[in-house]
């Protein structure tokens, strides 16, 4: 991983330059599940550090800016516990980072190509090298499975425990994705058009084959996650047949192509939050 890693920092962000280059093998190698420990941690959480959902180590200079994509709607539940978390985890990463939560704020079937696509607009507005797509039920286990970006698009979310922590198949891209800037430009990001649940990874996942780019997995005891329950948004029946002209379509509908009533951009202090209508 270390070959892979290179220095790709928001050009916003102010290095010190007295400070040394943050390190990363001490992550890497601790290997321990965290559930328990940060679970305890987050009953006396502190939001130190963080400003709009943002946070930079102290002291070194981080090698990774990293935008998270978090979408969402209706589960309040669950982002008061993946925020927290998710801060408690990634403060510790020595990266420099910032969450925004992209929240489809209307009654119309969930469309997450759309919202995924409007968080990567800001992000990149906002010069982040890097994206993590994060759906908000699933909190990582292992320390070392690094929150950066490589050479790749990666699958971080490999193993997780609603799957037995088994990798169900080998194209899956949802769950967690790091993906970077550059190369979500290239895919024209994720089909707008899939209203409901699923299907709309399995169609980034065809273009990311079709542009020729591999996906990249840490090996599974780095990979695991644990998923928070909840109720699914209603199927997309429709999502088959969406899907057999995905490649046709590729060029049109994606990043170059989002259409939406409104958004707005709202920054709190443990994450930006980025209303649409869709
Ligand atoms: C798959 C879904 C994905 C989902 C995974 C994991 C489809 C399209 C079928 C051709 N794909 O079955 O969207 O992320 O399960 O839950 O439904």
């Amino acid at each position: 991983v270390n070959d892979y890693l290179y220095k790709h920092v928001n050009p916003n962000l102010k290095l010190v330059n007295t400070k040394a280059e943050c390190k990363y093998d001490d992550i890497l190698h601790h290997t321990q599940l965290t559930q328990v420990r940060e679970m305890k941690k987050m009953l006396n959480f502190t939001p130190k550090g963080i400003m709009n959902g943002s946070f930079a180590p102290e002291e070194c200079n981080p090698a990774m800016s990293v935008a998270i994509l978090v979408t969402y709607r209706n589960r309040q539940s669950q982002l008061d516990v993946f925020i927290p978390y998710i801060h408690t985890f990634l403060r510790k990463q020595n990266i420099h980072y910032k969450i925004y939560v992209i929240e489809q704020q209307d009654d119309k079937p969930w469309n997450k190509g759309l919202l995924y696509n409007i968080g990567a607009k800001q992000a990149i507005a906002e010069k982040f090298p890097c994206l993590i797509l994060h759906d908000v039920d699933l909190l990582p286990l292992d320390h070392s499975n690094l929150y950066v970006c490589l050479n790749q698009p990666r699958h971080m979310s490999a193993s997780i425990d609603k799957f037995r922590f088994v990798l169900i198949y080998n194209t899956l891209v949802g769950g967690v994705l790091a993906i970077t800037s550059e190369h979500y430009k290239l895919l024209n990001g994720f089909s707008n058009r899939f209203l409901g649940w699923g299907g709309e990874d399995d169609d980034f996942a065809s273009r990311i084959s079709a542009n020729k780019l591999d996906i990249l997995r840490f090996p599974q005891h780095m990979a695991r996650y644990t998923m928070l329950r909840h109720q699914q948004e209603p199927e997309n029946s429709a999502r088959y047949a969406i899907m057999l002209d995905g490649r046709r379509r590729a060029a049109s509908d994606g990043l170059g192509s989002v259409a939406f009533a409104s958004v707005g951009v709202r920054p709190q202090r443990l994450y930006t939050l980025i209303t649409v209508r869709v």
